[in-house]
């Protein structure tokens, strides 16, 4: 994919804040710290475009952004990032089903995990939710450069019996997989 424009368009804490657009939208979704926000960076070919942190929780609102005037890409929150917090899971949890369950040009939910991690009980709800909700996902196991290759293969097997799906592989740092994705991504614009 071409990418001749990427542009903030805005960031929202309610629905009220959701701009009003009839593109094509896809959505970025998965705990805190997985690289979701590096993730949209690489797919841009932006270093910077959206805010990524080493400290965890950076992304606490639902930012949108405008690709190619053709389709919106969305960085959802992150949860888990004050662990055992239940309001701030809360919270995440109501943030994201209205975000999931209203919007109506959402296309596809890219669900992002980390490929060293056991999924927990919210990934799985949230494959849950994709599932009984009609809501197409890709399932993406990022950072595939800290684990070996049979590693990698062994996790995603796992996962597929978790999360319903087999994961796309993926390294924002190793630049794998993104070329793969993007295919994945063109099926729902
Ligand atoms: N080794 C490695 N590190 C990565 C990769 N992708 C992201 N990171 C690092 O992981 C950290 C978190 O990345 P973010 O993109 O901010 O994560 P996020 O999911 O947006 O986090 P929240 O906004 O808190 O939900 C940063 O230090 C990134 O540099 C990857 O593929 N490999
Ligand atoms: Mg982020």
């Amino acid at each position: 994919m071409k990418i001749t424009s990427a542009i903030f368009v805005k960031s929202a804490f309610e629905k009220k804040g959701w701009p009003e657009s009839s593109l094509p939208e896809i959505a970025f979704a998965g705990r805190s710290n997985v690289g979701k926000s590096s993730l949209i960076n690489s797919l841009l070919v932006r270093k910077k475009l959206v805010k990524t942190s080493s400290t965890p929780g950076k992304t606490r609102s639902v930012n949108f952004f405008a690709i190619n005037e053709k389709f919106i890409f969305t960085d959802l929150p992150g949860y888990g990032y004050a662990t055992g917090d239940r309001k701030e899971t809360a919270g995440w949890k109501n943030m994201i089903e209205e975000y999931l369950l209203e919007r109506e040009n959402l296309k596809a939910l890219i669900h992002i995990v980390d490929v060293r991690r056991k999924p927990d009980a919210l990934e799985e709800m949230l494959a849950e939710w994709s599932l009984h909700n009609n809501i197409e996902r890709i399932l993406v196991a990022n950072k595939c450069d800290k684990l070996s290759k049979s590693r990698c293969a062994a996790s995603a097997k796992e996962m597929e019996k978790t999360l319903g799906r087999k994961p796309l592989l993926f390294s924002v740092t190793a630049k794998l997989g993104k070329n793969e994705l993007w295919k994945s991504i063109a099926r729902f614009l």
